[in-house]
């Protein structure tokens, strides 16, 4: 008997989802519970992480899981990671369903940094107008760099923040190129910081960027452990297919 386990929080994970819940496949949809209002999904959710390697492989077991899909965002390093040895401890096939991290085009000015520190030093110097567009959770790493006037963007009404001079946009995406360029405009925005998300839910403030001829602090991804790597929704149906999975058709 089948049943898929999602990793989700990605519009990949969603498309996903809606996919396997229109074929039938048993499947469970898996967030870390980060935000207060996870966008709901057509599957049964779980929310909370697992309690590390140990946690996921008793959860596979316990839940018998015959699948993992590991579509978590590219700077989910941790999730993957512990995806691969959970996986291997409990013998359930895994493939991560990822998308390709953008690519500099015509026009583009990117300065190309390898973590969030290396995005720190690369605010070192005068005060500016900066779209800090990383979230919450690493925004204390940018505290020794305080001169700045940054436009943060967070899913949640924020608590205290660890940054002085600071304008919060409260809004979870998909975001819109005609929607970033008119915010970074009216912040009067010189200069974007950018994780390397790819994907097209967070591509628009780059478009916008390009359009404004503003740099962007490009930060990279972290290195991901070796494991099956899809990237569409068709490739995963084929790989479940191929691992016995009947896709009710
Ligand atoms: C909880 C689940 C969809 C999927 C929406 C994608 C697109 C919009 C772009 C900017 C960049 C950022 C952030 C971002 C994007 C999608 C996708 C994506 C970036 C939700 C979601 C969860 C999260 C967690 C959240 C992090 C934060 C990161 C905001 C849902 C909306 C900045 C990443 O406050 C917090 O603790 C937020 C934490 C991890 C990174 C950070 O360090 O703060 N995502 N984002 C997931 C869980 O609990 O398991 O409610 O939908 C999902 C989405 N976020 O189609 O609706 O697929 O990438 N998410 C980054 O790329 O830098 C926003 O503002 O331009
Ligand atoms: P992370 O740093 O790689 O993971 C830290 C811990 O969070 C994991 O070890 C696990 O806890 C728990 N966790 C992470 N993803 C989970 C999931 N989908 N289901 C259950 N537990 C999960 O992860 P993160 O960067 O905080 O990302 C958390 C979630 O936000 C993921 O769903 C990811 O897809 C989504 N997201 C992240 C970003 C980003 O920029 N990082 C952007 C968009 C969406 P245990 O060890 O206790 O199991």
């Amino acid at each position: 008997m089948t049943h898929l386990l999602i990793l989700g929080g990605t519009t990949e994970a969603n498309a996903l989802a809606k996919t396997v819940a229109e074929r039938g496949i048993q499947a469970t949809y898996s967030y870390a519970g980060r935000v207060d209002n996870p966008r709901p999904q057509p599957l049964p959710m779980r929310v909370g992480g697992f309690g590390g390697v140990d946690g996921l492989t008793t959860y596979l077991r316990d839940h018998a899981i015959t699948h993992v899909i590991d579509a978590t965002h590219p700077f989910a390093a941790q999730m993957s990671a512990n995806a691969v040895a959970a996986c291997h401890k409990a013998d359930v096939p895994l493939a991560a369903l990822t998308r390709p991290a953008w690519v500099e085009q015509d026009g583009d000015d990117w300065q190309h940094v390898p973590d969030i520190d290396g995005a720190v030093v690369a605010l070192s110097g005068a005060p500016q107008r900066v779209f800090l567009a990383v979230g919450r959770m690493h925004l204390e790493e940018f505290a020794p760099q305080p001169q700045h006037r940054y436009l943060l963007r967070l899913v949640d009404e924020p608590g205290a923040l660890p940054l002085p001079n600071c304008d919060v946009v409260v809004s979870r995406g998909p975001f819109t190129l005609a929607d970033d360029q008119a915010l970074m405009q009216r912040h009067g925005i010189q200069l974007v910081v950018s994780k390397n998300a790819g994907g097209l839910g967070a591509r628009a403030k780059l478009d916008a960027a390009r359009a404004l001829g503003l740099p962007v602090v490009m930060i990279d991804r972290p290195a991901l452990p070796q494991r099956v790597e899809l990237s569409s929704v068709a490739q995963v149906l084929d790989w479940l297919a191929h691992s016995g999975v009947n896709l009710g058709v």
